[in-house]
């Protein structure tokens, strides 16, 4: 008999499995294989690269079996899942993090030096995924660890970009722009499924259909894409499950017209083929800002759609009833960019599954939960209706109809109230109209969030005060963001997790954050400061290794190195910080000898991308690399200050620099940071940090305490009255600002026509984010924390206790309470 299930076939399988129990000796042969079978190379041509492209294969062997493991239990155990839909996962590397978490590191760098390697030369071989802009991104991508980490059912769902955020470079001081092929190369760390396609449609018309006295609709014509499946393992730390983001790439539904080809139309038979690729070809380069471009709006539909069909797929084959659908099945939006997926399913619910229509948006309203990101008028999403129109037919008819239904219900409440009635509206009514996504994501999900306090009762109080009113206050929570400390300490600062582990005597911490509070009792111990000082000094020598590396430029790791690394963003205030920093050098400038022994040397360092087309952003940029010019050739300061802009800031880059931070910027203008998770990652790698009172700085004050904070700055709820003075009354700059700006103006740094733009946001546009209201309490700030740094043992102390109260921020508290508020889901462990 030739069946495949007998006892001595199930038998042979399981012998035949790759080896669970991994060793050294087991990983290289395994090493070996891959180099002599996936790459077809030998000993004698067996680079650095050939030796991380079969490193990561026996990595990745190991992560596909418990892929394979994780996802059979939790379909066997058939759970209430939840799918992550974000259209960013700024994953960064995977190797260093996949041997981490499985606790491999060890015996692969014990192998690979056997046969001849490197394990750093190794792990420098690999590219970053870069698909995603910047704190969103990467907030998905740690939640994704510590779903995975802690055991929960969870899928994330995505696009892969064939272009990830584009590479910097730096000519002359200005950003240029290269793009980021990250595919050149074989990808080990994901898995192609090709048989996993999902018929995207766009375009056609509706036809009404009417039975009896039911009426129903038919999305026919059009064009079709095909979304195909791309699966990405994510392994938990210290745990056997492996959990998946799904990544879709668009490709044709033909493979081109024959019927054109055979008539010798080559360009146009191909041509179809070209545009489908085209769609998930690049990701839109803008953090915090919406471009109303239709390729966007084709990506997110496309991505949402092929996601949507999947998850019910999948809730489909256990066959319960679709009012099940919310006990099986939670998704969360990060940020509105899949908030069509609201409109997808309640379309699949009516149209395809023949529900009807209230049963439908009642397990639609069930099913969603809404993360906002941003309070910035310029990132709210909203979509023209006439190109929702074109491209889906029938969605725009549903969003119609949702929010009629909504508007009545809204009109029983506050009767009469037009105003009302128009603010809460789903549409804009201007011309021509406008689908507001947030509006949308709130009226089809059962909760809404913001990631740190102050942001989420800002929401609360500005941009969804409305929704409040007519809701009620329990829909809206508070979910202060959170990073992981596997990759945002462990992995990247590997010296500082071997001294915590030691003083802790267990590794516990890295599963429960909070544990870290017992290193506060080490703060009186001097060979412990000193040791700590140890690792933060080594930090510094490999970040100036890297900084004349990349920029030629030589530092000294005695200095104080000031660090502002995040998007380039005119609310993040980068040009804040460029001025203060010119403040500083002509300060020094003016000193005597014996004044400036007095001085704290400085190294400044600056890294960010700006959007390509954000103008005023770039010219910060240039300006920054003007200034550093300057003063980095000044022997007359003495070395007390230098400037460093270290271009094409990713995740790997970050990984180097947060753990080299003595103090870190987080000085957003009051109100406008959500919450920041760098300023997370600094403190858990004991540096402290500089901001205002803003985002999560806040609750990170709150937790380490005002001794081992420098916070400076106007209040969130005074911004409004400072704009409205700078709007209609002449209020002076600040003095030392004032001088400052004359100093640009006077060429001091290039050009001064260069810097006019730049200059005029300050004078003609009326100082929107309040760099002179705050330039003094900056100043004021900056001199606290020289005269902090100066008395060493206190500094480390506050260094100390910064790491030891970070608790709070791991990502796995917040998917916690992710999971337990909102989701309603439990682990399944492997
Ligand atoms: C916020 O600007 C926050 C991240 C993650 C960003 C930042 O403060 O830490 O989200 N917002 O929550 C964003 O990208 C589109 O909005």
């Amino acid at each position: 008999e030739l069946s495949k299930w007998r006892p001595e076939v199930i038998e042979l399988w399981e012998k035949c499995s790759v080896p669970e129990t991994i060793n050294k000796e087991t990983f290289q042969k395994s090493f070996i294989r891959h180099v002599n079978t996936t790459l077809a190379r030998s000993i004698y041509n067996v680079d650095n690269f050939s030796a991380y492209q079969a490193t990561a294969h026996a990595v990745r062997d190991r992560l596909i079996q418990r892929w394979n493991e994780t996802q059979q239990i939790h379909t066997e155990r058939d759970q209430k899942r939840v799918y992550y839909l974000s259209l960013e996962f700024l994953l960064g590397r995977s190797l260093d993090n996949a041997l981490l978490n499985l606790g491999l590191k060890d015996s692969f760098g014990e192998g690979v030096k056997e046969l001849g390697f490197k394990m750093e030369d190794i792990l420098d071989q690999e590219v970053d995924a870069a698909l995603g802009n910047g704190g969103l991104g990467r907030l998905a991508a740690c939640y994704m660890d510590s779903l995975a980490t802690l055991c929960y059912p969870a899928w994330g769902y995505g696009v892969r970009y064939t272009y990830g955020i584009f590479q910097q470079k730096i000519v002359d001081g200005y950003q240029d722009e290269f793009p980021d092929y990250w595919l050149n190369f074989d990808n080990p760390w994901e898995l192609p499924r090709v048989d996993i396609v999902v018929d995207v449609q766009f375009g056609g018309h509706v036809n009404k259909i009417t039975e009896g006295d039911k009426v129903r609709h038919e999305w026919i014509g059009g064009e079709t894409v095909q979304a195909v499946a791309y699966d990405v393992p994510i392994p938990g730390y210290g745990v056997k499950n492996c959990i998946n983001i799904r990544l879709w790439n668009s490709k044709p539904r033909r493979k081109f017209d024959f019927g054109k080809f055979n008539a010798g139309e080559y360009d146009q038979a191909v041509q179809e083929q070209m545009k489908a690729e085209f769609l998930t070809a690049v990701l839109y380069p803008n953090d915090n800002h919406m471009v109303g471009k239709e390729l966007r709006l084709k990506q997110q539909y496309f991505w949402v759609a092929a996601s949507l069909h999947d998850i019910v797929r999948r809730f489909k084959k256990s066959q319960r009833d679709w009012n099940e659908f919310p006990d099986q099945v939670a998704i969360q939006l990060n940020d509105t960019h899949p908030a069509l997926a609201i409109v997808e399913l309640q379309r699949i619910l009516v149209d395809e599954e023949r529900l009807d229509w209230d049963a439908a948006w009642d397990i639609v309203t069930h099913t969603f939960a809404f993360t906002n990101h941003t309070v910035l008028p310029e990132a709210m999403e909203k979509w023209p209706v006439p190109m929702i129109s074109q491209l889906l037919p029938r969605h725009i008819q549903i969003i119609f109809d949702l929010n009629l239904f909504f508007l009545q219900r809204v009109e029983k409440f506050a009767p009469g109230d037009r105003d009302f009635l128009a603010r809460l509206s789903i549409i804009e009514e201007s011309t021509p109209q406008y689908v507001r996504m947030a509006h949308l994501a709130i009226v089809g999900s059962h909760r809404v969030n913001g990631v740190a306090k102050l942001h989420s009762k800002l929401i609360k109080e500005t941009i969804f005060k409305d929704f409040v009113k007519y809701y009620g206050p329990d829909k809206f929570e508070n979910k202060t963001n959170g990073i992981t400390p596997r990759r945002w300490l462990h992995q990247a600062n590997p010296k500082l997790s071997e001294l915590i582990t030691e003083t802790l005597g267990h590794k516990d911490w890295l599963k429960d954050l909070t544990l870290l509070k017992k290193l506060e009792e080490s703060v009186h111990d001097k060979e412990f400061r000193r040791r700590w000082m140890a690792v933060k000094h080594s930090n510094k020598v490999r970040l100036a290794e890297y900084i004349r590396d990349v920029v030629d430029v030589d530092v000294n790791p005695n200095a104080l190195f000031d660090v502002q690394v995040k998007r380039i963003h005119e609310y993040k205030r980068q040009f804040m910080n460029i001025l203060g920093v010119i403040h500083r050098y002509n300060t020094i400038k003016s000193m005597s000898p014996e004044q400036m022994r007095d001085v704290v040397p400085r190294v400044v360092i600056f890294g960010g991308k700006a959007a390509p087309g954000y103008y005023i952003a770039k010219l910060v940029i240039k300006l920054i690399n003007s200034v550093a010019s300057v003063v980095n050739k000044d022997s007359t300061i003495q070395d007390l200050l230098k400037v460093i802009f270290i271009p094409d800031y990713n995740v790997s880059v970050a990984e180097i620099i947060i753990p080299a931070s003595d103090i870190s910027q987080h000085i957003s203008t009051a109100g406008t940071e959500a919450s920041g998770t760098s300023n997370m990652k600094f403190v858990l790698n004991c540096g402290l940090i500089l901001g205002t009172v803003d985002g999560a700085n806040i609750e990170i004050h709150e937790e380490i305490g005002d001794d081992n904070i420098f916070m400076f700055g106007h209040l969130a709820e005074q911004v409004d009255d400072l704009r409205y003075a700078h709007r209609y009354r002449d209020v002076p700059m600040d003095p030392h600002l004032d001088a400052v700006i004359k100093d640009i103006e006077s060429g001091s740094f290039g050009e001064a026509r260069i810097f006019a733009p730049l200059i005029n946001t300050l004078t003609f546009g009326k100082d929107y984010y309040l760099i002179s209201d705050d330039f003094g309490s900056y100043l004021d700030a900056q001199k606290l924390v020289d005269e902090a740094y100066k008395k060493e043992k206190d500094w480390v102390k506050k260094s100390i206790l910064c790491t030891a109260n970070m608790g709070q921020f791991s990502s796995d508290r917040a998917i916690k309470e992710y999971a337990e508020s909102i989701w309603g889901i439990i682990p399944v462990k492997v």
